[in-house]
C-alpha cells in the first residue's frame, strides 16, 4: 500500500503524484475558480459549514455552478480527510472553471474541475506566537470592491502574492495591506485586529476585505469574553497608536503583531487582551466542528 496522500479529483481518489488537471482548465490558464482554505482540528472540520458556504458564494458571484451540493461536497472532504488518517490537518478545496480553449469566454469550459486535498498541518513555529510577528505596510493597495470584490476568494490571488512579495523583500514575514483610500485593509492572507483599552477594532466588511471566519470567530469568542467589539474604518495611525495588535486566519489562527512599520505597538510584546483570545481559541478549535468520522 502506497503512503502517498491521496487527493480528491472529481469524485476519485488519486494519489498525490497522479492528481492532475489540464493546462487548458482556466483555473490554470486564468486564474478563473474559486477555493477554500479549511482545518480539521483534533479530528473534527472547523467551521466547516461557513467555509462551505463562502465557497458557494464565490462560485455563485463568477457565475460558476459547481456540480455538486453542498451535503456532497461536506462528505467529500471529510472522506478525503478519513482516507489519508488525517485528524489535525490542513485542507484545500479548489472548484475550477474547467477545461476550455485558449479564449476567455467560460461557456467553453463545460465542466469544473472539483479538488479537494488534505495534507499535515505546517505550523508556524511557537516562538512566532510568543513573541509576535513584525509587519510592514505594502505599497500595493488591495483590489478595490469595484474592481474584483475581496470577498470573492477566486484563484485570481496575484493582488495578496504581489504585497507578499514585497513584505518579504523587506525581510518581514507578512505585510499590511491598504484599501484604495488608505485606510487599513488586511495582511495578505488574514485580517487584522487591534486593542485600546481592553477594546476590540477590526475594519468592517465593506471597506474590502475577505470576510475572514477567524475574524467572526474571534469577534464572537471576544464578546463572551467580555471584550467589546468594533467594526470601525482605521488608519495608520490608529494601529500605531494600538495597545495591542494581531493578524486572525485559518492557517495563521490568531498572530499577535509586535511592531509595524518600525513602529513599537503597546510595550513590544504580545499583550493580554490578545493572549487571551489565542488561548480561548485554542481551546474552542478542539472542541467545536464536524467530526470526521
Ligand atoms: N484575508 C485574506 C485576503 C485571505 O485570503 C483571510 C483574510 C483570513 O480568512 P479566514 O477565513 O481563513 O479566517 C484570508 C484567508 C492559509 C491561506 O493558508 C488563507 C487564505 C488564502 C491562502 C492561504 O491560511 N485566505
Amino acid at each position: 500500500m502506497s503512503s502517498e496522500l491521496l487527493v480528491w479529483i472529481n469524485g476519485e481518489l488519486v494519489p498525490k503524484s497522479q492528481a492532475k488537471v489540464s493546462v487548458f482548465d482556466h483555473g490554470f490558464l486564468y486564474g478563473d475558480g474559486v477555493f477554500e482554505g479549511i482545518r480539521a482540528y483534533n479530528g473534527k472540520v472547523f467551521m466547516l459549514d461557513e467555509h462551505i458556504d463562502r465557497l458557494y458564494e464565490s462560485a455563485k458571484s463568477i457565475c460558476l455552478v459547481i456540480p455538486l451540493e453542498k451535503e456532497q461536497m461536506k462528505k467529500a472532504i471529510l472522506q478525503t480527510l478519513k482516507v489519508n488518517g488525517l485528524l489535525n490537518a490542513y485542507i484545500r478545496v479548489v472548484v475550477s472553471r474547467g477545461e476550455g480553449d485558449l479564449g476567455l469566454d467560460p461557456r467553453k469550459c463545460l465542466k469544473p474541475n472539483i479538488v479537494i486535498i488534505t495534507d499535515k498541518i505546517e505550523l508556524f513555529p511557537d516562538e512566532l506566537y510568543e513573541r509576535g510577528i513584525e509587519i510592514v505596510t505594502v505599497s500595493v493597495r488591495r483590489n478595490s470592491p469595484q474592481s474584483l470584490n475581496p470577498n470573492l476568494k477566486s484563484l485570481n490571488y496575484l493582488n495578496n502574492i504581489l504585497a507578499k512579495i514585497e513584505a518579504t523583500n523587506a525581510g518581514k514575514p507578512e505585510g499590511l495591506m491598504l484599501t484604495l483610500d488608505g485606510y487599513v485593509a488586511e495582511g495578505t492572507g488574514e485580517n487584522i485586529f487591534i486593542v485600546k483599552r481592553k477594546e476590540l477594532f477590526t475594519p468592517p466588511a465593506y471597506m474590502g476585505i475577505l470576510k475572514g471566519i477567524t475574524r467572526q470567530v474571534v469577534i464572537e469568542l471576544a464578546k463572551e469574553m467580555g471584550y467589546p467589539t468594533n467594526e470601525t474604518v482605521l488608519t495608520l495611525h490608529d494601529v500605531y497608536n494600538a495597545d495591542e495588535c494581531f493578524l486572525t486566519g485559518t492557517g495563521a489562527e490568531i498572530v499577535p503583531v509586535v511592531k509595524v512599520d518600525g513602529r513599537i505597538i503597546g510595550d513590544g510584546f504580545p499583550g493580554t487582551v490578545t493572549k487571551s483570545l489565542i488561548q480561548r481559541f485554542r481551546v474552542y478549535t478542539q472542541q467545536v466542528g464536524v467530526p470526521i468520522e
